[in-house]
Parts: structure tokens; C-alpha cells; sequence
């Protein structure tokens, strides 16, 4: 026996070194071969010579084979061996064979699609897909293999390149509606609302080779490229949410890019930052960059300081398959790759459709002006049906190609008979309660819980474990806050948030709140998350409120703006039931997510009929902290308000604020709710409520002066300065000037107004005071909209000078400046 054992363990080591060997060699190919591989189809982009790949031999002709082909991955930066090896064997393992003739059918129908549009529509704009074709099949394989994985839905972002293409081969829209799309309707059925049809969202079913039904949910996109990104992340987990953990492969996001976009939008890096994070992960998503080399008239080589266009997914742990969009076989292998993994590990993975663009930018654009070259290429190159067919051995082609291209014409004299937009897309029906639209009396709820019931809750926010170890400082705020909500002390915005926060879940609707540090809360205000002083475990007060409440989720998100606001408009989407709230560190930062406000909050409705009840909540005030810590923009907010298509409030006190969040997630009227939200104000006495306010039945729109009667003057303002003009009136013992706060500027409350004023009939002057300068704030929004309610009376107006940036950078300044405006505020000349 001893002898046999070292017969063995000798040909183990001849056996080692000849892997050694080989691994070697492969170890070199797996590394590198992606940059000598033949991904361009035009040959434009050529392989690199790599030093290490100079290798001669039999083993260096395989590995150059499986590394060096028309498929090249990027995956030995990935620290997991295993996930390295299961890429390993998968490119050096057998392949499954590939489905070439649906394939093949594919292809004549997305290339023939885009001809009759061409044919049929001169001149219109319809962003081609011819060039990266192959993106069909390509998501043919991805949806089969999902299927078998349990996928019931693919949750797809992407812009324009294609957009057309994919409604009708992936959602499966019929032709005909998207011709429609081209066909002249009634304007005035949109005079001022809707949106370009390549980017309306679709929803549709498809079926799988093997027979299984994927949902398909296309997310509607504005022109801004990637913003989209973020916000189908933000709905994949929504959806995933509705179903518990456990759903994580019922939903699978494809998000399919730009090569230029995708290396120039910094949007593209909060998303894929976002992969692993408990909060805001979907078990990955898969990224497919149809890259045709060229965005607009710009080159790769201005696009990007790298090789590839995907090279900004490096920093993260997950593989990039570059492949040659020509090779088909290539690209639907490289889906069954990607997709397995995504699958296997819950990771994102990058797919690179090497392609080219058939025509320029848009078809009425002529690209032989700035690449003549490039075009002159592309010009004498056949459609890749054509590539295909020969390459598989099909002769009677051309009877197909007629056949397909017969149902696309006579899908397009269907559509000259279409009369009415088709909507394209189907609402889940958890939308069925809710309502847009103009703002009615009868949608307003109310808000006031009874006594008992605060206690009640009040006794679950202060009560932790018996063994939780509290940090000194949370124990006394927790003590406090018993002594609120029992009547003892004035209640504070902190335990206002947490006493409507607990009630939400306690009556069964979710919350879902994220913004940087907003566990803690920027100024130490919420505390929502407790953590052990000695093994930093965590207890959430607001996770155990009762037995059968629903979840409450609190998250520091990542430092961005854009794409965490963007996840969460797109996580309130599908999640109308739950009160979602995202929050800036200051108000001044979510001028970074301007896109997302500007081209989803504020306008989704009126461009695609999509209802949002998404918080945003924005800390705000001049408090001398300088120019990038005053202002959350109020001025930018009222300027896209229109045809009631967002709340814009700022409550003046804690029950206000208590009653406004509860407002917003019980009204059926959905909305989104932007909330300027104090600073220094946050335990100010001045603005904390006795417990019984949030026994009343609801929010104020207008918080009445109720301590002057008959007022000479009457001050309107929004937030702190009303605070601080009402403590220079007890100074300057005024008894006739009134203070009125405007609680919610948006939608105006013309009503509560006029009977404020009304009040105080004899009051000669109406003055609009804020802190703002005269270029910012609300001013601009209130002057007319006073002058019109005030009738023959004169409306006059206190703010800083108007200035190029929000405020001083001098506390000292800002001290000396607001002493001024109290003063000039109580001056009856001004
Ligand atoms: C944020 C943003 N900036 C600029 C544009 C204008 N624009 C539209 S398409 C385009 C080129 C996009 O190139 P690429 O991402 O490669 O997509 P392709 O059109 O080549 O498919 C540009 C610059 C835009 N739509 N969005
Ligand atoms: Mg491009």
C-alpha cells in the first residue's frame, strides 16, 4: 500500500505542472484577451497587442480562441474566486447550442420594422436600432433564462436608441400602435401636456421560448440620458418589496445604455453604486451598453479617457462581457452568461454590444458630414439578417423577409385608421384607488389621532429592551420624548415625525424614508435607529410598534442626490400604498437632482399620466451658515408649479408637520409633497406644539394670527422668520400688526387667505416678509397672487436685496441683515 500511495502522489505532480502550465497561460489570456479580442464588426476599433499575450504554442492558440474571439470578458478583477471560476468554466466549458432560427426571425423583424418606418414616415425622427440589432436576441435569451429562474417581470430602463424597436419586439405592443404614434392626431387632444412617443413608457407580455410569460414593464424616460437609471432600480425593488424578500427573482431590472451616456453620465455611477447596499439592492441588474461607437457626432475616443465605454463599471466587483454585436451566436451566449451569473450571485453584470449606428444620430441628421469615412463604411455594409442568414446556411430568406415586412405594411394601414393615442401601457391595479388631476375639497382626510392613541404610540417609541445598552445622550431624548407625548412638554418636529411615522405603519401603511445620515438625522433630530454603545447591534423603535404593523424602513443612502431621488420617485411608483420620503442633508443639495425634479416630480404627470406621492424633504433657512447651507430654492419649486401638479408646504410647527405627513399618505389625491423643513427650528420652543394640536383634525394651509384682532398691518411669511417676527412684536409690544403663516404655498390657498385678510378688514397694509433675497424666495409666487385677493388694499414686500447667490457667507453679516428686515418688517413706511 505505501508504494501505491506514492505512485499516486507522483502523478499528481506531473499532472501540477503541466497546469501550472496551463494556467499560466490562461491565467494570461483570461486576464488580457479581452483587449485583443474582435469586438468592432467595422474593424474600427482594433485589438490592442498586449505584451503578456505574445505567447506561442498550442496552449496559447486555445486560450486565444475562448479569450481572443468575438466575445472578450473583463472578470479577473472580480476578488471572488469562485465567481472567477464560474466564468472561467463557462467560457472554457462546452456551449449550449443556440436557437438560430427564431434568432434569425428576430433580426428580419427589428431590421424590417425600422425599414417601413424609414419607407413610410420620411423625415421623422424614430432613432434606429440598425447597427446593434442584435440587442433583440440578446433580450430574447435574457427573458428565457429569467423565466427559468422565476422571473414574472423585466423591469427595463432605456432612451431613445431602439426605444420604438423594443415596444414592439420586447413589450409586444402591436405594430400598429406605434405607427400611430406617427400618424397626425387632433392636437388639441395635447395641446400642452404629453410627451415625444420614443419616450412613453409600454408594458406587454412575452413569451419565452419555453413557453413562460414575462411581464414587460418599459419605464417612460425623459430626454436626459440615464436619468431613467436610478428610477428603475427604484421601482424593481418597490415591486420586490410589495412581495416580500423573497421575490428577489420575480423582478429582474435591464437597463440598456448609451456608450457615450454610460461613460459620460455621472448618474450611471450612483446607480451601479447602489448594487449591493441593503436599502436600495434588487439582487442586480443587468446593464447592456448598446454601444454603436459613437454618440451624436462625438467619437469614442472623445467620449471617454478609456478603451471602452464601460470601463467606469471596473470599480465595481462584477464582469463586463464585451461583445462583437455581429457574431449572434456570441451575443446570445453572452446573455445566457450574464443573466446565469446575475442569478447565481445576485450581482449587476455589463454587457458591451459592440455594434454601429446604420444612420446619423436621428434620420434626419447626415452623418457623412463629420465621420465620412466611418459612413462610407457602413454604407456598402449589409443588414446583419442578411449576415445571419448566410452565415447559418438559410436560402429561402427572402420569403420571409417578404412575409414580415407584408404584416409591418399592413399594420401600418391599420394605424392611419387609429384616431386616439394608444396609451401603450397598462396601470398595476394598485393604482386603481388613487387620483391626479386638479386638487377637490372632498379629498381631504383627516389627519388628528385621539389622545389614548398618542400615549399608545408614544409608549412603543420610548420603550427598548431591558438589556439594549442606550448611549446616555439617546436615553435623555427618549425621556424627553415620553414627556411630550404624555402632555408634560411641547412636542418637537423629531417626535411630531416619529408619532406620525408610528401611526402610518401601526394603521398598516408602510414608510420608506432615505437621505444621507438620515438615520440619525442631520441635526441630531430623529434617532430613528438605536444603537448598543456595547456591540453597536441596533433596535428600531419604529419596527416595533405592533405585531401586524407595516414595515418601516429607514436608510443613510449613498452621497448622491440625482439617483437616490431618482430610486425613490421611482420606488413611489410602484409603492403608492407607502409614504416615501427622500431627504436632502441640506435643502441646497437637491439642486444636484435638479434632472430628476424637474423631468419626473414635478412634470411625470402631465407628460405621462404617471402619479407620484414622493416627499421630499428639504431642510431650509437663513441661519448664517452661509450661501450652500440657507436656501433649499423655494423660488425653483413655485416656478414648475402648475395645473396642481405638487404640494409645496412649509410647516411652521411640529403638529403641522405631524398632520401634513399623515395627510399625504392618507388622502387617495397623489401627489408629490415637497416640505421645506426647519433647521434651528427643529426644538425650538417657538415652534414645538403641546400634544392636543395633534388631537385636531388637520393640516392648516394657513396658520391664522389668533392673538391679534383688527390688525393695521398684516405680515405674510413662510417658516422661521415668522417665528422671529413674532418674538420682535412681544419686544416692540405691538399690539396691530398680525403675523400670518403660509403654511402651504402650493397649491395657493386662495380661500384661507381671503378669510385671514378678511379678519382684519381695517388693515391698511398686507406685507409679504421673507428672509430670501429679492430674486429668490417665494415673492415672485405671492406679490400677484396677494394683490389679487387684497383688492384696493396695497401689498408691500420685506426681503434681502437681490443677490447673485442665497446669502452671505458672514454669520455676523446675516445677524446684522436680518435685524433690518425684522426692523423694517414692523416699519409702516416700508
Ligand atoms: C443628459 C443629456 N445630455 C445631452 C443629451 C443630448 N443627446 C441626445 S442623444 C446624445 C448622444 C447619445 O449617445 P449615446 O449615449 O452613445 O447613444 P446613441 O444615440 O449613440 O445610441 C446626446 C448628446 C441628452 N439627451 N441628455
Ligand atoms: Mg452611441
Amino acid at each position: 500500500m505505501p508504494g501505491r500511495l506514492k505512485n499516486v502522489s507522483e502523478t499528481a505532480a506531473v499532472l501540477d505542472i503541466s497546469n501550472i502550465e496551463r494556467e499560466h497561460v490562461f491565467d494570461a489570456f483570461r486576464r488580457w484577451g479581452y483587449l485583443e479580442a474582435d469586438l468592432d464588426p467595422l474593424g474600427f476599433l482594433r485589438p490592442v497587442e498586449v505584451p503578456d499575450l505574445q505567447i506561442e504554442g498550442k496552449l496559447a492558440r486555445e486560450a486565444r480562441r475562448l479569450y481572443c474571439g468575438t466575445i472578450g470578458v473583463e472578470f479577473m478583477h472580480i476578488a471572488d474566486p469562485e465567481r472567477r471560476r464560474w466564468i472561467q468554466e463557462r467560457m472554457e466549458g462546452a456551449q449550449a447550442p443556440v436557437d438560430q432560427e427564431a434568432a434569425l426571425d428576430q433580426l428580419i423583424r427589428a431590421e424590417l420594422f425600422e425599414l417601413v418606418l424609414q419607407q413610410r414616415y420620411l423625415g421623422t425622427k424614430r432613432f434606429s436600432l440598425e447597427g446593434v440589432t442584435a440587442l433583440i436576441p440578446l433580450v430574447d435569451e435574457i427573458l428565457a433564462v429569467a423565466a427559468r429562474q422565476g422571473a414574472v417581470e423585466l423591469v427595463m430602463g432605456m432612451s431613445h436608441r431602439g426605444r420604438l424597436n423594443v415596444i414592439v419586439q420586447v413589450a409586444k405592443r402591436a405594430p400598429e400602435e406605434v405607427f400611430a404614434g406617427f400618424e397626425d392626431v387632433d392636437p388639441r387632444s395635447v395641446l400642452g401636456s404629453g410627451d415625444v412617443k420614443y419616450h412613453m413608457g409600454a408594458t406587454g407580455e412575452y413569451v419565452t421560448r419555453d413557453g413562460a410569460k414575462v411581464h414587460i414593464h418599459l419605464v417612460s424616460n425623459p430626454s436626459h440620458l440615464e436619468a431613467v437609471d436610478p428610477v428603475t432600480v427604484g421601482r424593481t425593488r418597490a415591486k420586490q418589496d410589495r412581495v416580500g424578500e423573497s421575490g428577489k427573482p420575480k423582478y429582474l431590472p435591464l437597463l440598456v445604455h448609451g456608450d457615450a451616456a454610460f461613460a459620460g453620465q455621472g448618474i450611471v455611477a450612483e446607480t451601479l453604486n447602489y448594487s449591493d447596499l441593503p436599502g436600495f439592492t434588487v439582487g442586480g441588474t443587468i446593464h447592456v451598453i448598446a454601444n454603436n461607437l459613437i454618440g451624436f457626432t462625438t467619437v469614442p475616443r472623445e467620449a471617454h479617457s478609456s478603451r471602452f465605454s464601460a470601463q467606469l463599471a471596473r470599480r465595481q466587483s462584477i464582469p463586463i462581457f464585451h461583445v462583437n454585436g455581429e457574431d449572434v451566436d456570441a451575443v446570445i451566449r453572452v446573455a445566457r452568461m450574464a443573466t446565469e451569473y446575475r442569478y447565481q450571485f445576485g450581482s449587476d453584470v455589463v454587457i458591451d454590444l459592440i455594434g454601429y449606428r446604420r444612420h446619423g444620430h436621428s434620420e434626419v441628421d447626415d452623418p457623412t458630414i463629420t465621420q465620412p469615412l466611418l459612413y462610407k463604411a457602413i454604407k456598402d455594409h449589409p443588414p446583419l439578417w442578411e449576415i445571419y442568414a448566410e452565415d447559418i446556411g438559410v436560402e429561402d430568406v427572402q420569403t420571409r423577409v417578404r412575409a414580415i415586412r407584408q404584416e409591418y405594411e399592413n399594420a401600418q394601414e391599420k394605424a392611419a385608421a387609429i384616431t386616439k393615442k394608444p396609451a401603450m401601457r397598462e396601470l398595476p391595479e394598485y393604482w386603481n384607488t388613487y387620483i391626479g388631476g386638479r386638487y377637490k375639497p372632498e379629498y381631504a382626510v383627516d389627519t388628528g389621532l385621539p389622545l389614548e392613541e398618542l400615549h399608545e404610540l408614544t409608549e412603543r417609541l420610548v420603550t427598548y429592551p431591558a438589556d439594549f445598552h442606550i448611549h446616555p445622550k439617546v436615553k435623555r431624548l427618549l425621556e424627553q420624548r415620553a414627556e411630550m407625548g404624555n402632555g408634560k412638554r411641547a412636542v418637537d418636529y423629531g417626535m411630531a415625525e416619529a408619532l406620525a411615522f408610528a401611526s402610518l405603519v401601526k394603521s398598516g401603511v408602510s414608510v420608506r424614508l432615505t437621505g444621507q445620515d438620515s438615520r440619525r438625522g442631520t441635526f441630531n433630530q430623529r434617532h430613528s435607529v438605536l444603537v448598543d454603545v456595547e456591540d453597536e447591534h441596533e433596535y428600531v423603535p419604529l419596527q416595533n410598534i405592533s405585531s401586524d404593523q407595516a414595515r418601516c424602513d429607514i436608510y443613510n443612502s449613498t452621497l448622491s442626490e440625482a439617483g437616490v431621488l431618482g430610486f425613490e420617485y421611482g420606488y413611489s411608483r410602484d409603492y403608492p400604498e407607502a409614504l416615501v420620503l427622500w431627504e436632502a442633508q441640506f435643502g441646497d443639495f437637491a439642486n444636484v437632482a435638479q434632472a430628476v425634479i424637474d423631468q419626473f416630480v414635478s412634470s411625470g404627470e402631465d407628460k405621462w399620466n404617471l402619479l407620484s406621492g414622493l416627499v421630499l424633504l428639504l431642510p431650509h433657512g437663513y441661519e448664517g451658515q452661509g450661501p450652500e447651507h440657507s436656501s433649499a430654492r423655494i423660488e425653483r419649486f413655485l416656478q414648475l408649479a402648475a395645473r396642481d401638479n405638487f404640494q409645496i408646504c412649509q410647516p411652521s410647527n411640529a403638529a403641522q408637520y405631524f398632520h401634513l405627513l399623515r395627510r399625504q399618505a392618507l388622502s387617495h389625491w397623489r401627489k408629490p409633497l415637497v416640505v421645506f423643513t426647519p433647521k434651528s427650528m427643529l426644538r425650538h420652543p417657538d415652534a414645538s406644539s403641546p400634544i392636543e394640536q395633534f388631537t385636531h383634525p388637520r393640516f392648516l394651509s394657513v396658520l391664522p394670527d389668533l392673538e391679534i384682532e383688527n390688525a393695521t398691518r398684516v405680515l405674510l411669511c413662510t417658516g422661521k422668520i415668522g417665528h422671529e417676527l413674532r418674538e420682535e412684536r412681544k419686544n416692540r409690544q405691538d399690539g396691530s400688526t398680525a403675523i400670518v403663516f403660509v403654511d402651504q404655498l402650493y397649491p395657493f390657498p386662495e380661500a384661507e387667505l381671503t378669510a385671514e385678510l378678511g379678519r382684519h378688514s381695517g388693515a391698511r397694509d398686507i406685507v409679504w416678509v421673507q428672509e430670501e433675497p429679492a430674486n429668490m424666495g417665494a415673492l415672485f409666487y405671492m406679490l400677484p397672487r396677494l394683490r389679487h385677493i387684497a383688492g384696493e388694499r396695497s401689498v408691500l414686500s420685506i426681503k434681502r436685496s437681490a443677490s447673485a447667490s442665497p446669502s452671505t457667507g458672514s454669520a455676523k453679516a446675516h445677524a446684522m441683515e436680518q435685524k433690518t428686515l425684522l426692523a423694517l418688517a414692523f416699519s409702516p413706511k416700508q
